[in-house]
């Protein structure tokens, strides 16, 4: 998969409700949604700083400052450097919400319920589990799950990143 094609598919997971645009609603909804979806409440620490760095995020994103993300904005701004920076900080910080005991692993349930939370289909978030976890151990860790994003969006290739991305290809907007 180009790198082209698996930014859309990122971009088609956070377009919520597929307007081809990404609202700052949208956006912000998402480390929310994983809040409710880990039973954490609005003043957790932890639900804190996934709001604190999604909010930086949106900023750095939405270049032209109008409140809606299209895709050519999200294209020009991801990137490895926006990962590291931007990406990174905000997927730990999600993790770190569905990891109830805080050893910076995730189980199948924490992990399915973190990636339906950020609008993956179920059978994704599990395919996606079965391909991070490969020696069945039953057990995500967070550095691998963020390495294997980072590989997807910067067109490195991921099995996991396919896993959690796919979706029709009738689906996908040209
Ligand atoms: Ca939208
Ligand atoms: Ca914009
Ligand atoms: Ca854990």
């Amino acid at each position: 998969m180009d790198q082209t094609a698996a930014q859309r598919l990122v971009f088609a997971m956070l377009d919520a409700d597929g307007d081809g645009i990404v609202s700052e609603d949208e956006y912000l909804a998402r480390a929310r949604n994983v809040a409710l979806a880990t039973g954490r409440e609005e003043d957790d620490p932890l639900a804190v700083t996934a709001r604190t760095l999604g909010r930086k995020a949106w900023a750095s994103m939405d270049a032209d400052g109008d409140g809606r993300m299209t895709f050519d904005e999200y294209a020009a701004w991801a990137g490895a450097e926006a990962f590291d920076t931007v990406c990174a900080p905000i997927l730990g910080a999600l993790f770190d919400l569905a990891d109830a005991d805080q050893d910076g692993t995730l189980d199948f349930s924490q992990f399915t319920a973190l990636r339906t939370a950020l609008n993956n289909p179920a059978a994704n978030a599990e395919a996606a589990f079965a391909a991070l976890d490969a020696d069945g151990v039953g057990r995500v860790g967070r550095g691998d799950y963020i390495a294997a994003i980072r590989a997807h969006v910067t067109g490195e290739g991921s099995p996991m990143g396919a896993a959690l991305y796919s979706r029709p290809l009738e689906d996908i907007p040209a």
